[in-house]
């Protein structure tokens, strides 16, 4: 069996995104996500220009090989452009093996663990009783487990924030939008939110808060500490985790379960937070972090420190790496939850999946494969709009972590 050809597709309904297609001489085709929001067209050139190449003629079957050549045999290791290429080389490779064993991907993965997927979605609103209300709805959708995020009186624009409700899109302009910060407004807001909630609906809902690295660790452990009474199901990327060590200082200061990892690349990324039992839950998404072939890697470490799953799943992960994710949470033993923010109705045409909401779980559905296709006659009608992440800025002008 061999690879006969490979392409990069590069489409925009309503956001930008990079899959690859992967053919072979056998006629069954695989299809991986390789979407880097805000930096996709340096992902498309890697695929195209430097893996590509090398993979017309191999064995698809090798999914082992083909990965460590190109993350070993690239010499230059590591990092979110190299790592989502090369995931996106690696989902389709499973997603080809699973179709040629004629199955769906979580049984090739060792079979399912459960019967759902927990999913957690997104309620936010510009102040308190618009993002109560919206967890409301959220509450009435059906989901068990809600993000909460809500403008901070005083800032202009508050991460997590969108303009629509349903598909939240922090990638909103052609060069990056100015935000700003102040730490304090925040730390003297988001507790009142929380009472808010737990106030109007009490206990049985999971709730869950993004801090997106805007704090330092003891402003973390602070933060931790006054949510405490709430029982947050996590705090997530409480402060940048470059440092791993970071993460201790927080850990002293508050029982809050902790998430990070959206952004890491590798298990080198998570190891000593891992090992070392200072985060609960780690966030490397399929796509970031090499594929399914790695992941299961930093799965596996995570599991011998009771650190549980809760894959990133923002609206700028395309339908592809959600329904890879979906087979990989059906079988991992220590799955926790997965993030789910739903896609436009033209990105759900572009990328015609097997998987379904319902009861607050997703399912990936029994196709075989992954279960997701993309539609290239509909992705050929969306050509790439460029589009930035917005950077922020402190009140005296301090460049800052958005
Ligand atoms: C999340 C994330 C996203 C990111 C986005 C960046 O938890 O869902 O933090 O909202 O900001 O994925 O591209
Ligand atoms: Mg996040």
């Amino acid at each position: 069996m061999r690879i006969d050809a490979a392409k990069v597709i590069v489409t925009c309904p309503g956001r930008n995104f990079v899959t690859v297609k992967i053919m072979t001489d056998q006629g069954v085709h695989g299809v991986g996500d390789a979407t880097l929001n805000g930096r996709e067209l340096s992902v498309a050139s890697y695929l195209q220009d430097h893996l590509l190449p090398c993979l017309i003629g191999r064995d698809p079957r090798r999914i082992e090989d083909i990965w460590q050549y190109f993350y070993r045999g690239a010499y230059w290791r590591r990092g979110p452009v190299t790592m989502s290429a090369i995931a996106a080389i690696d989902m389709a490779l499973w997603d080809i093996k699973a179709k040629m064993g004629n199955m769906p991907l979580y049984d090739l993965l060792g079979g399912k663990s459960r019967e759902g997927v927990l999913v957690y979605g997104h309620a936010n609103g510009a102040d308190i009783e618009e993002t109560v209300d919206e967890v409301g709805r959220y509450i009435g959708l059906g989901y068990r487990a809600i993000r909460a995020q809500s403008g901070i009186p005083g800032l202009a624009a508050a991460y997590g924030v969108g303009r629509g409700k349903d598909y939240y899109e922090p990638a909103d302009a052609a060069l990056p939008t100015e935000t700003l910060w102040d730490t304090t407004k925040y730390l003297n807001f988001v507790p009142k939110l929380f009472d808010r909630l737990r106030d109007r609906y009490g206990f049985e809902h999971h709730l869950l808060h993004d801090v997106h690295h805007r704090l330092r660790p003891i402003e973390a452990g602070r933060l931790g500490k006054m949510l405490e009474p709430y029982g947050l199901f996590w705090l997530e990327d409480a402060t940048p985790a470059e440092n791993q060590e970071a993460f201790r200082l927080i850990r002293q200061h508050t029982t809050i379960p902790l998430a990070v990892g959206e952004v890491f690349n590798t298990v080198w990324d998570c190891k000593d937070l891992i090992q070392n039992q200072l985060i609960d839950y780690i966030r490397t998404p399929v796509v970031r972090a090499g594929g399914i072939t790695h992941l299961r890697r930093i799965a596996d470490l995570a599991a011998l420190y009771q650190v549980q799953t809760g894959f990133h799943g923002a609206t700028d992960l395309s339908p592809v790496t959600m329904g890879a994710a979906l087979h990989f949470d059906s079988w991992v033993p220590n799955f926790g939850i997965q993030e789910y923010m739903r896609h436009t109705p033209e990105t759900d045409a572009v990328f015609p999946h097997a998987y379904h909401f319902a009861d607050g779980y997703l399912h990936p559905g029994d196709a075989i494969g992954h279960g997701v296709d993309i539609n290239e006659a509909e992705a050929a009608k969306y050509p790439y709009k460029p589009a930035y992440l917005p950077v922020a800025r402190l009140e005296d002008g301090t460049m800052f972590n958005w």
